[in-house]
C-alpha cells in the first residue's frame, strides 16, 4: 500500500523527536527516557529511513570521552545491523546554561569560543557517522531587551561562526552542507535570523554561500504569521533547500511541533504537492530527507510515541496520494490552464526584447484597455482552491 512508508520514502526523525519525555516550563516528564538502540531499532521497523541527532541527544553534556565514545559506538553497531541512516546532525547549543546567551554570538568571548570548539568537535563526528548536512538552529542566538545586544555586533560574530565551520570542512574534506534553521523567538525572546527572508540574505554575506543553505520547519514560518509552502518555494527556487523539518502548528502562539498535518493541513497539503511535484519538469523539486521536527504530546505513552512517529509518515504519503490525484484530474488541469498558472514561467519581455522594444509597443500601454481588460474576466482562483480541498478530503479521484 502507498501509505506504508519504505527507506524510499527517506522519512527521518530527530533523536530529540521521539525521545522527547514530555517536560515542558509547567511539568516534569511523562515518560522514561528511550535508549538510542531501541529508537534505531524501533524507527527501522515503522519503515523510516533516518535518524538525526544533537551531540548532547546520544551523550550528555559533560560527558568523559569514554561516555561519548561509548554511546558512539552503540550507535554506530545499530546502524550497521539496520541499515538506518544518519544523514543529518547538529550541535546543541542552547540546553547547557553557559549557552544563556548563546553560543556563536554570546556577550562573552569565551563562551563564542567554547561553543565552536563544541561545534568542531561535532563536525567530526558528522563525518564519522557518514552526515553530509550540519543543521545549525540557533535558538538561544537572541535577546529578550533591545539594549542587551548589539544586533549588528552578534550578526558580524554569526558570520565570522559561519565561516570558521565552512572552512574547517573544507579543509578536512567532509562532505558537509550547512543548513540554518530560522525561528522568530522561543526560547529567547526574539531570534537572530528569524525567518527564512532574513537566513537568505544573510548567507549570501559569508565566504562561502555554496556550503550554506537553509533547514525551514513548518512551525518556525508559521509562529511568524507566514505561508510555509510559499517560503519553501522561495528557498528552492534559490537552491537553498538544503533540509526540510516538517510538523504540524496552529497559528501564531508557541511551538507546538505537532505531528506533520495536525495544524494547517491545507498548507501541509500545498507543501507535499510542491516538494513531490513542483520541479521544473513536474517531477519531485526536492529529493533530501523527509525529516520530522515534532514532539509526541506529553499526554501519550510509549505506545502513543510510536504511533504519533508512523502519523507523520502516513500523512505525508497520504498527502502524496491525494496531490497526485488532484494533478492527474481533466478537471483541475482545466482549471489550472483558466487561471493561466503555467502563463507566469513565459518572461514578461519578449526574446531579446529591449526596453526601447517594449517602450515601442503601443499595445503594451497607449493600447491597452486596463479598465475593460478584465471586465468579466475572473481568474477562478477560488474554485480552483476548492478542487484543491475536495482532493485533500478524498472526495474526488
Ligand atoms: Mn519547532
Amino acid at each position: 500500500m502507498a501509505t506504508t512508508p519504505t527507506p524510499a520514502d527517506k522519512f527521518t526523525f530527530g533523536l530529540w523527536t521521539v525521545g522527547y519525555n514530555g517536560a515542558d516550563p509547567f511539568g516534569g516528564p511523562t515518560r522514561a527516557p528511550l535508549d538510542v538502540v531501541h529508537v534505531v531499532e524501533k524507527l527501522t521497523e515503522l519503515g523510516a529511513y533516518g535518524l538525526t541527532l544533537h551531540d548532547d541527544d546520544l551523550f550528555a553534556f559533560g560527558s568523559t570521552d569514554a561516555e561519548r565514545r561509548t554511546q558512539i559506538d552503540r550507535l554506530i553497531a545499530a546502524k550497521e545491523s539496520t541499515g538506518l541512516q544518519v544523514p543529518m546532525i547538529t550541535t546543541n547549543l542552547f540546553s547547557a546554561p553557559v549557552f544563556k546567551d548563546g553560543g556563536f554570538t554570546s556577550n562573552d568571548r569565551a563562551v563564542r569560543r567554547f561553543a565552536l570548539r563544541k561545534v568542531l568537535r561535532n563536525l567530526d563526528l558528522a563525518a564519522e557517522l557518514g552526515a553530509h548536512t550540519f543543521v545549525m538552529w540557533g535558538g538561544r542566538e537572541g535577546a529578550e531587551y533591545d539594549s542587551a545586544k548589539n544586533v549588528g555586533a552578534a550578526i558580524q560574530r554569526y558570520r565570522e561562526a559561519v565561516n570558521v565551520l565552512t572552512q574547517y570542512v573544507t579543509e578536512q574534506g567532509y562532505g558537509i552542507r550547512f543548513a540554518i534553521e530560522p525561528k522568530p523567538n522561543e526560547p529567547r525572546g526574539d531570534i537572530l535570523l528569524p525567518t527564512l527572508g532574513h537566513a537568505m540574505a544573510f548567507i549570501e554575506t559569508l565566504d562561502r554561500p555554496d556550503l550554506v543553505g537553509l533547514n525551514p520547519e513548518t512551525g518556525h514560518e508559521q509562529m511568524a504569521g507566514l505561508n510555509f509552502t510559499a517560503g519553501i518555494a522561495q528557498a528552492l527556487e534559490a537552491g537553498k533547500l538544503f533540509h526540510i523539518d516538517l510538523n504540524g502548528q496552529r497559528g501564531i502562539k508557541y511551538d507546538q511541533d505537532l505531528v506533520f498535518g495536525h495544524g494547517d493541513l491545507h498548507n501541509a497539503f500545498s507543501l507535499v504537492d510542491l516538494l513531490e511535484n513542483g520541479g521544473p519538469n513536474g517531477g519531485p523539486a526536492y529529493d533530501g530527507p523527509r525529516h520530522f521536527d515534532y514532539k509526541p504530546s506529553r499526554t501519550e505513552d510509549e505506545t502513543g510515541v510510536w504511533e504519533s512517529a508512523t502519523a507523520n509518515m502516513r500523512t505525508y504519503l497520504l498527502l502524496k496520494e491525494r496531490a497526485a490525484a488532484f494533478r492527474a484530474d481533466p478537471e483541475v488541469q482545466q482549471a489550472l490552464a483558466d487561471a493561466r498558472v503555467a502563463e507566469l514561467s513565459t518572461p514578461t519581455l519578449g526574446e531579446g526584447e529591449s526596453i526601447a522594444d517594449l517602450l515601442a509597443d503601443s499595445s503594451a500601454y497607449e493600447g491597452f484597455d486596463s479598465g475593460a481588460y478584465f471586465d468579466g474576466h475572473g481568474f477562478g482562483f477560488v474554485r480552483l482552491q476548492q478542487l484543491a480541498t475536495e482532493h485533500l478530503m478524498g472526495a474526488r479521484g
